[in-house]
């Protein structure tokens, strides 16, 4: 007989859910246990809540299956809660695992009893908590399935204490995984007879079409129509450089969006929605379409965008050979100043075949795509829910799913600070995750800010809030604390050779450039 617990781990590991993600407390201890009892869970733990979240959504985003997570009670799941958010964003399949107290033991209201539900809502696509260990297993099993469900998911399955020490039963078979719907090929048709009209014509990509088979197809339709073709600014999941099919992206702020869609008279939206400013400002849109501009969706999210993209090229009369593919070209190395220009000119001919940046770069980000647009091919995950402190755990939750690529994680201090905790986990799983952390001691971005939305004389005050010097934060000293190599550049020549080392090593290290 096993327990609740055990029929748990093994009804994941049935489902192809091999990894957890954990900061588990009481109320999780006999989860914990069960992983010594099962073959092929590897857990991992991290020292926040809001880097294990954030590393399962770099697992899913990459591996496009679910990782499991164990938080511990509402607090717990709240402090997840912002890479929670994120990974929703970015439609990542999550197995989202919250212990609680035994189900006897809440009407006492002990001091971590909390709305557990409440706190999950507004992440999750399913919710559910499981009355007796009895249903556990078939309950997980419904976990995965949900996580799984076209675009991808969180699923928040919550334990009660005593469903996991009492006896259950066997562990549930694998439910059948939902894959993408096809799109009606009346939605191809009438994108398709669009397009004909010679309009100015936008195609908007997201999701798993931003890989290359459908950025492929993409690109033919451009081709033969002579429409543009971008993705978002956060795409959750790139992929870019050499042999990629060359797409624009759209800008970050509203004016710029307007600037960039002047003129669209047909928005064609492939998993993705009708671009919007990121934040309001006064005096400008919200909406960055133009009025007139008419928008088809030729794939909603959970749909196949992939093979839309192939009918719609099929159905427009595009060659398989069209459309503009990113040759090889890396750049030259610079001279001069380090600065995220030069920097990310580094960085672009360094890159190794197949690497995944995880791009948290904030502002030190200026000069990314230019650098890596011919780069080595790779895969570049983006901040796709705004909430800062991704970057580093997104990272390790990739190199865990791809042990045999190198990531690159390109962060701001500032962003860096929030969940820093993920470059231990990177240390103890011996992940082969490079950081680079952007030195520029200020919340750069928040200045611009202060600026747009009409503050023109900003007191000390303000100032201050958006200013990380004093103290000045010492990354060879948080490194060293950690237990990461680290390493520190100032000049464009201690760059290279630090990246490049990494670049050529494996293992976790952190390059600090001061800026
Ligand atoms: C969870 C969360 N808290 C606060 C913010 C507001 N915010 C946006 S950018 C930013 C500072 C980023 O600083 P850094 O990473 O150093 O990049 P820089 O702006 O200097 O390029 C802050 C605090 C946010 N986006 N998300």
């Amino acid at each position: 007989m096993v327990n609740g617990a055990e029929s748990l781990v093994r009804t994941l590991v049935a489902c192809g859910v091999t990894t957890c993600f954990a900061n588990p407390g009481t109320s999780e201890m006999h989860f914990v246990a069960a992983v010594d009892e099962v073959e092929g869970m590897h857990a991992i733990l991290g020292l926040f809540e809001g880097a294990v979240t954030g590393m399962a959504d770099g697992y899913g985003r990459m591996a496009e299956s679910p990782a499991a997570t164990l938080l511990h009670l509402g607090p717990g799941l709240a402090n997840g809660l912002a890479n929670l958010h994120n990974a929703r964003r970015a439609a990542t399949p999550i197995v989202n695992i919250v212990g609680n107290h035994a189900t006897y033991h809440e009407q006492y209201d002990p001091p971590l009893a909390s709305d557990v539900e409440g706190f999950a809502r507004p992440v999750s696509g399913w919710i559910h908590t499981s009355p007796s260990p009895l249903d556990v297993a078939s309950d997980a099993a419904r976990a995965v399935q949900a996580a799984l469900q076209p675009p991808g998911q969180i699923a928040t399955l919550i334990l009660p204490a005593d469903t996991a020490w009492l006896e259950a039963e066997y562990p549930a078979v694998p439910l059948p995984s939902p894959g993408p719907v096809p799109v009606a090929d009346l939605a191809v048709s009438e994108v398709a007879k669009a397009l004909s009209s010679g309009k100015n014509t936008l195609i908007l990509v997201r999701g798993a079409a931003l890989q290359e088979p459908g950025l492929r197809a993409a690109a033919q339709v451009a081709a033969k129509t002579g429409a543009r073709v971008a993705c978002d600014t956060f795409a959750p999941r790139w992929q870019r450089g050499a042999g990629r099919a060359l797409i624009e992206q759209i800008p970050y702020f509203a004016e710029q969006i307007v600037d960039f869609m002047k003129g669209v008279e047909l928005l064609i939206l492939v998993g993705a929605k009708r671009p919007v400013s990121f934040f309001a400002y006064p005096d400008k849109p919200s909406r960055c379409t133009p009025e007139d501009c008419r928008i088809l969706h030729l794939a909603h999210p959970h749909e196949d965008g992939v093979g839309a993209l192939q009918a719609l090229a099929d159905a427009v009369g595009a060659t398989k050979e069209g459309g503009a593919i990113a040759a090889l070209q890396v750049p030259d190395l610079p001279t001069g100043k380090l600065d995220p220009i030069t920097a990310a000119q580094v960085i672009g001919r360094l890159l190794p075949e197949q690497a995944i940046i995880s791009d948290e770069s904030g502002t030190s980000g200026v000069g990314l795509n230019e650098a890596t647009v011919y780069a080595a091919p790779h895969d570049r995950l983006a901040l796709a829910g705004g909430s800062i402190g991704q970057g580093i755990p997104v990272a390790a939750g990739a190199a865990v799913a791809c042990p045999d690529r190198k990531v690159v994680c390109l962060e701001g201090d500032g962003s860096a600070m929030y969940t820093l905790q993920a470059l231990w986990t990177q240390v103890r799983e011996n992940l082969d995750v490079t950081t680079v952390i952007f030195a520029n001691h200020s919340y750069a971005i928040l200045n611009i800010e202060l600026w747009r939305v009409g503050v023109e004389h900003p007191g000390p005050k303000a100032l201050s809030m958006l200013d990380l010097h004093n103290p000045s934060l010492d990354w060879q000293a948080l490194g060293a604390g950690i237990g990461i190599e680290t390493s520190r550049a100032t000049t464009i020549e201690e760059f290279a050779d630090q990246f490049g080392y990494a670049m050529r090593e494996r293992g976790p290290r952190l390059i600090e450039v001061v800026l």
